[in-house]
């Protein structure tokens, strides 16, 4: 991968990063209303995924994937504040503040919508893929998936239903080792979810989901088989999520040290900078830039003002208002 491309990923990553940290921070706080489950540790899949996904593409995120919409809506709608926004429950929120964490939607910047039923969108992103498909358009359609989703039975019928009708659809499957408490290898029949999609017969990849250069490239050639017209494609990243399902640890401190120490996705591409004569004081420039616009944007997130409760049934249906009675 070329240095500036490298670069380009490595601030990508500082941004979900300190998205994520800044967040993390706020809802300890009791800032962030609801439920909080943090992209942390899987920064170099959603950013080669967010790099390749354009504004006319299709995503599907979940529930880890902040980092993602935060890229998608600063890329292609230039203002990534209206994810912290949200987040945050403000009316400046891409949603209005009515969507938070796991309801956030903006299908202009490619963001179809997360929804709390883990893997609902597997039979959405059909939908949009056929759409795509009939109208010959080289749309993408993607659904970013966790490990523990792959137990649902939507993720073999859509896969299933991709192969036959041969559909534009991109399986994104984040495998960070847990669902909830459960290892992957406990709560499916093998611990490699790549095993469990070949047998649909499209091109299948397990990529380390922590080498940004290897993830990057991996997402690319998924997309130039989508956009070529040649059907599905899945790919599964392997990675680690430094929070579990809640606050606290629950797995051995051998695996925290390798995930967080060893095979830190922003550590590994530093230490790839540094090979091409980057310095350390080069690598906290990024971070710092990366934390002073977080700052900026929690601050805007704040200072805007809740949703008007007049405004409780607009947006609930396309095309009109309800009055609240
Ligand atoms: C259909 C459904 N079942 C159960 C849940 C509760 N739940 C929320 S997150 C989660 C674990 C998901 O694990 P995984 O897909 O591996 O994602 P991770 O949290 O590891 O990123 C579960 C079971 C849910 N939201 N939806
Ligand atoms: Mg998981």
């Amino acid at each position: 991968m070329d240095e500036s491309t490298l670069s380009s990923l490595y601030s990508d990553m500082w941004l979900i990063r300190a998205f994520e940290q800044g967040l993390e921070s706020e809802f300890e706080k009791g800032n962030v209303p609801g439920m909080l489950h943090t992209g942390l540790g899987q920064e170099a899949t959603q950013a080669a995924l967010a790099a390749n996904l354009e504004a006319t593409d299709a995503y599907f995120p979940d529930h880890r994937c902040h980092g993602i919409n935060a890229l998608a809506q600063q890329r292609h709608r230039g203002d990534g504040r209206r994810i912290m926004a949200e987040l945050f429950g403000r009316s400046t929120g891409v949603c209005s503040g009515k969507g938070g964490s796991l309801h956030s939607a903006d299908p202009r910047a490619g963001n179809y919508g997360d929804n709390a039923i883990e893997g609902s969108y597997m039979a959405t992103v059909l939908g949009v893929a056929l759409a795509a498909k009939m109208r010959g358009e080289p749309k993408v359609a993607c659904a970013i998936i966790g490990d523990g989703t792959v137990g649902r039975g939507e993720f073999h019928e859509s896969l299933n239903m991709s192969a036959i009708w041969e559909l534009p659809t991109l399986y994104a499957c984040v495998n960070n080792g847990y669902a909830i408490f459960t290892p992957v290898g406990k709560g499916h029949a093998s611990a490699n979810i790549i095993d469990l999609a070949r047998g649909y017969g499209f091109p299948c990849e397990q990529v380390d989901g922590n080498d940004i250069e290897a993830a990057h490239a991996a997402v690319l050639r998924a997309c130039d088989h989508i956009r070529g017209g040649k059907g599905p494609y899945f790919l599964e990243f392997m990675t680690w999520r430094w929070q579990g399902l809640f606050t606290g640890e629950f797995r051995p401190p051998d695996e925290v040290r390798y995930w967080r120490e060893e095979h830190d996705a922003i550590l590994m591409a530093g230490a790839r900078l540094k090979e091409m004569g980057w310095t350390d004081d080069d690598l906290e420039k990024v971070e710092g830039e990366a934390r002073d616009i977080i700052e900026s944007w929690i601050e805007f997130a704040k200072e805007s003002p809740p949703p008007d409760p007049a405004k409780a049934t607009a947006d609930v249906y396309a095309g009109f208002e309800v009055s609240p009675s």
